[in-house]
């Protein structure tokens, strides 16, 4: 059996199934774990849903922002971004299998034997692991129990920050979901940036999640994807960003959990 996290698919189903192919991935003894964002933007987020579906017991999913917009979008009644190119998914017979497969996927991963955490954002500098994880437990509640649409509709705001500020139940999911899946940059306290997406700057007053003096994780590794403009690096060798961009023309990339090693498959020109 061999354990293996892919970045972020987006859509792009002929470099997901590549990849699948070169990894040689057999899904009745392999497991694949996605680092969320495996829909939106690219040009097939269905087959893609439908692809991980069909093996859903070899396969675990960290859920990301595009994946919640979209459980969003359809939970309130709302229209898809054209630019998200979710037509052929949402009026697929099977939307209805595929979004509930998606929703019950969890936030954050941790795989004790191998002493890894895997979430598409990463972990917060003002979280331990044990309470990143509780956090995410408490999320997943949220947005897969009966007042999941009343969480969604609650979801798209930057504020609290800070996770002292966060009082109220549907503060401390705004918090959550926004770490877990939206988090690139901090400021020197920790309180999450979500407005700059670019690669980090050594002179600017924000810095990497991954890089605050806080940041849990000097003894376990930490997979994630959501930043593509590292390109694979974060500087830190047990920290493992996987979202190399392929949506963006860049190549999507598979790790191997045992030992490490990556694979990569270049963006095709058509998607
Ligand atoms: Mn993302």
């Amino acid at each position: 059996m061999t354990q293996y996290a892919v970045g972020d698919i987006q859509g792009c189903y002929q470099e997901l199934d590549a990849l699948l192919k070169r990894i040689d991935f057999n899904p009745s003894k392999d497991h694949l774990y996605c680092v969320g964002d495996i829909v939106a933007r690219g040009s097939d987020s269905l087959a893609c849903l439908r692809r991980l579906q069909a093996m859903e017991h070899a396969v675990s999913i960290t859920l990301g922002n595009h994946d919640l917009h979209l459980l969003a979008t359809v939970a309130l009644g709302k229209e898809a971004n054209p630019k998200d190119k979710l037509a052929a998914l949402l009026t697929a017979p099977d939307c209805p299998q595929l979004l509930a497969f998606l929703q019950r996927q969890p936030l954050a991963i941790w795989l004790e034997k191998r002493r890894m955490l895997i979430s598409h954002a990463g972990l917060s500098p003002q979280w331990s692991l044990s309470q990143a994880l509780q956090q995410a437990r408490f999320a997943e509640q949220c947005y897969q129990g009966e007042d999941a649409a009343y969480y969604f509709a609650r979801m798209y705001q930057n504020a609290p920050s800070q996770w002292h500020e966060a009082q109220s139940k549907v503060e401390k999911f705004i918090y959550t979901i926004n770490a877990f899946t939206r988090m690139r940059f901090v400021n020197k306290q920790g309180a999450l940036n979500l407005s700059d997406k670019g690669a980090p700057n050594q002179n600017g007053p924000l810095i990497p999640w991954f890089n605050h003096p806080n940041r849990g994780g000097e003894d376990f590794d930490i997979v994630f994807g959501h930043w593509a403009a590292l390109e694979g690096h974060t500087g830190i060798a047990h920290i493992h960003a996987l979202d190399t961009g392929c949506v963006w023309g860049g190549s999507m990339t598979a790790m191997n959990l045992k030992n490490k090693n990556t694979v990569s498959i270049p963006a095709y020109l058509s998607s």
